[in-house]
């Protein structure tokens, strides 16, 4: 192992040896079942290639050429720690106890029961790896018992961002007070996040955001690289300045008043120095929470990349040789030879049964994947023998019969399509000789609604969807405040009374956030529960999505809604998907905090809800028109375990508003609109700042005689669930969406679920309407907003014009 300091220069890759280094404080026994699971975890990559090439599995990314790095690591895990990986990872999750080799099977396969597949329950690809951290119920299971695994998911370097959160949890458990008592989640702080990311991901904005964050945070994380030189075909030169990623990362180094990593290189062959550094790079982690960087060089890939190509196309001759002889197997095997630990024979053995174990677990993984739906395929084609018994031409029936039974692995969408076939088929015969394949038809897809659909948003009891809303409640003589102090208030009562939740953000902390929503409270809390960050948007989601899964209650801000942009990475691809990519596995209750919608110019007036809409399906999605919503959506999300983001109103922070006398406990419900005005004429829905502009629009096109119900939808996400704008359409038969957004934004998803979901086209008498802001960005200015963004007399006048259309006689056209 290498130590290196700033002073000293970087030294040169170690020249390989076949052996030399000191034992691993471990016994022989410990040694070879290492050894063990590292034959193990590489018969598990070659046969599951080999079931791709077989046509068994659509897709293989393996771990091999990187186990025995991983199985010095899983030394350094102590229980209640963490890991943040990527698809390299099966030979550490095996060594932790966190994988079976049966379940590695089933999720190369696709296998949809949970048992089977723990990993994603079918939902992910091979190589997408956590240990489930909920109980059946949904609530969180105990995690200082044993290792712990987040969830893996495939953007190249998006597990970094919550390893900054996963890390901080520590520190916080260790110097708050308050979280004593949280034993189901930390021992004093003392967990250790092992992070893991390929070379070539390194070159990614998220790692460098990540580490700079963990090493500001002075956070418990030890980092390992898998440096096996590509990044698929692209070699290292090209990945990142210079080549060298120790070389890079030296100003990272702990520097003499202890900030900083720990900064290790090593060989991924050398199974004692890789042993030894992660003992002491995690040792130091626990003591004083040390962070920690190992380049772990001279990796290999012994069968490429993955199942999509071939490796010999673009590594050089020279380059596949040294993988071949630097084989980490080969060369522990070597190591374990010289060190007398166990003879050729002994080692010959252990290959063996490895390889024949691997063999038997995806047997026997194989069998259950495929028995319910060879089961299937024997009813459908009991059923469709049936059918033919009783149809003049059952000939391609009987065909279709005979095949079902000889099919291996038939696949659900094989059967629905053969099911639909024989209907077809049928489509002339009686119902009672239908109505048995339609009953079975129908069973099965009840059934696939479950194996996919399942999981996007808490079931359970915690689910905010079950939080009883309340309504803010007034003393006689309630002050008019500004927006911001209602927030504040609120915040305030958050934090004193649950020890949980956290605040930070951007100028969170000591500014007390941009518009003082969160002032004095760092002060009063302390600054790691009210926090000051970089600008660093991924990281500030990731530091919440880690918190969370800690048992804390992260309140994390994006100070604009324009930015939120640098953090969907993590929110749509990490948190919103976490809960359904895990079949329920796991969850992050986290809230984002931000605020958007029109103020002044291209970056401070967005209102991109419709992308939002599509990103984050998994979140609940607020938009509030005031402070006092928005503080009862942070209670309501605070009382359920689902994440949101509560986007508040830009322009309103200094407007009047009566100060609750209940401050945290107020709760609006998600998916209720509130009805501002009613009025028998159109229906106009709109949300967030456009209330305002609306309900001005309204008291003009009242002097007029026209009376506007203006609806005020305030959660898109979930939206409407009671069917509240169709019960208006039932009324007032004309419908109007007013949204800042772009054209066909979230005024188009709005649509769709009025029209679609509730049925409301039945009741239009006119062609509904949007009006929304330009196709362009919003403008400078006051005229810039006024062109750019909806205005009271757009409303005025499309509304009138609907009338008009209507009534041309009682309502002229004057403009
Ligand atoms: C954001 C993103 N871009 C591209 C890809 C496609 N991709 C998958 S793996 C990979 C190479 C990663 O190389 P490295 O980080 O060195 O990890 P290795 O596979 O070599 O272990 C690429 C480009 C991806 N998954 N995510
Ligand atoms: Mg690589």
């Amino acid at each position: 192992m290498t130590t290196m300091s700033l002073d000293a220069p970087v030294p040169d890759p170690p020249v390989p040896t076949a052996g030399g280094s000191q034992n691993p404080s471990l016994t022989g026994e410990e040694m070879l079942h290492d050894y063990h699971l590292c034959c193990l975890s590489r018969a598990l990559s070659v046969i599951a290639r080999r079931e791709v090439h077989g046509g068994r599995a659509k897709f293989g990314i393996f771990g091999d050429g990187k186990e025995v790095a991983q199985v010095a690591q899983a030394h350094a895990f102590r229980p209640g720690d963490w890991r943040a990986g990527y698809y390299r990872g099966q030979t550490l999750m095996l060594a932790l106890g966190l994988l079976k080799p049966a379940a590695y099977f089933a999720q190369l396969y696709g296998h949809t029961d949970v048992d089977a597949d723990p990993n994603s329950g079918g939902r992910a690809m091979l190589g997408h790896y956590s240990s489930r951290i909920l109980d059946a119920a949904g609530r969180f299971l105990p995690q200082t018992g044993g290792p712990n695994s987040s969830a893996d998911l495939s953007p190249t370097a998006g597990q970094m961002p919550r390893l900054v959160g996963l890390a901080l949890a520590s520190r916080m458990h260790r110097h708050l007070p308050e979280l004593k008592g949280m034993d189901a989640f930390s021992h004093g702080g003392d967990e250790v996040a092992f992070g893991a990311i390929g070379n070539a991901s390194c070159a990614e904005g998220l790692f460098w955001e990540a580490i700079n964050a963990i090493g500001v945070l002075r956070s418990p994380a030890v980092i390992s690289i898998w440096d096996d030189g590509y990044g698929i075909s692209v070699p290292n030169d090209l990945q990142v300045l210079g080549g060298d990623l120790s070389a890079l990362l030296q100003g990272f180094c702990r520097q003499p008043d202890g900030v900083g990593f720990n900064l290790y290189r090593v060989p991924g062959w050398d199974y004692a120095q890789l042993f030894a550094t992660y003992q002491q790079a995690a040792a130091a982690a626990r003591a004083d929470h040390t962070p920690a960087l190992v380049h772990v060089i001279e990796m290999t890939q012994p069968q490429g990349h993955s199942t999509s190509g071939s490796h010999e196309r673009y590594k050089p001759p020279e380059r596949l040789a040294f993988e071949r002889d630097y084989d980490p197997i080969g060369r522990m095997r070597n190591w374990l030879l010289a060190q007398g630990v166990a003879t050729a024979a002994g080692l010959d053995a252990i290959e063996t049964e490895a390889a024949a174990q691997a063999q038997r677990e995806r047997d026997a993984a194989w069998a259950r994947y495929t028995a319910g739906p060879r089961r299937q395929a024997q009813e459908l084609a009991a059923l469709l023998d049936a059918a033919g018994d009783e149809t003049p031409g059952p000939a391609p029936l009987r065909q279709m019969a005979a095949e079902l039974r000889e099919s291996e692995a038939p696949t659900r969408k094989q059967l629905l399509e053969t099911a639909h076939a024989a209907l077809l088929h049928l489509r002339q015969a009686a119902e009672s000789v239908r109505g048995p394949l339609i009953a079975w038809q129908e069973a099965i897809r009840a059934r696939h609604r479950t194996r996919y659909r399942t999981h996007l948003y808490s079931e359970g009891e915690e689910s905010p969807l079950r939080v009883a809303p309340a309504p803010p409640l007034y003393a006689a003589d309630a002050p008019e405040v500004r927006g911001f102090e209602v927030l504040q208030a609120n915040f305030d009562a958050l934090l004193g009374r649950d020890a949980r939740v956290c605040l930070f953000g951007e100028d969170v902390g000591r500014l007390g956030d941009v518009n003082r929503g969160t002032a004095g409270l760092q002060e009063k809390y302390g600054d790691l529960r009210v926090a000051d960050t970089g600008i660093r948007e991924a990281t500030i989601a990731g530091q919440a999505v880690g918190l969370a899964l800690r048992g804390l209650r992260p309140i994390a801000e994006i100070q604009y809604l324009d930015y939120i942009l640098y953090a969907l990475p993590t929110l749509a691809d990490d948190l919103a998907c976490l809960r359904w990519r895990t079949a329920g596995g796991h969850k992050a209750p986290v809230i984002i905090r931000t605020r958007g919608h029109r103020l002044e110019g291209i970056w401070h007036a967005g209102s991109p809800l419709g992308s939002l809409i599509d990103l984050l399906r998994g979140m609940h999605l607020l938009v509030p028109r005031n402070m006092t919503q928005a503080a009862g959506f942070y209670n309501t999300l605070l009382a359920g375990d689902d994440p949101g983001i509560v986007v508040e109103v830009l322009n309103g922070y200094r407007l009047p508003e009566r100060l609750p006398s209940n401050p945290g406990d107020y709760r609006t419900p998600l998916g209720v609109p509130e009805t501002l005005r009613a009025g028998a004429d159109v229906t106009l829905v709109t949300y967030g700042a456009c209330c305002t502009i609306a309900l001005e629009a309204a008291a003009q096109l009242a002097a007029v005689g026209i009376e506007v119900e203006v609806i005020d939808v305030r959660s898109l996400l979930p939206f409407d669930r009671h069917a509240q704008i169709g019960q208006s359409l039932a009324k007032t038969s004309r419908l109007v969406v007013l949204d800042e957004d772009m054209p066909g934004g979230a005024s188009a998803y709005i649509l769709q679920q009025v029209l679609e979901v509730q049925g409301g086209y039945r009741l239009l008498d006119s062609a509904p309407v949007t009006i929304t802001g330009q196709g362009h960005r919003p403008a400078y200015g006051t005229d810039g907003d006024y062109f750019s963004k909806p205005n009271v007399q757009d409303v005025f006048e499309g509304l009138y014009k609907m009338l008009h259309e209507a009534q041309p006689a009682r309502y002229p056209l004057f403009f």
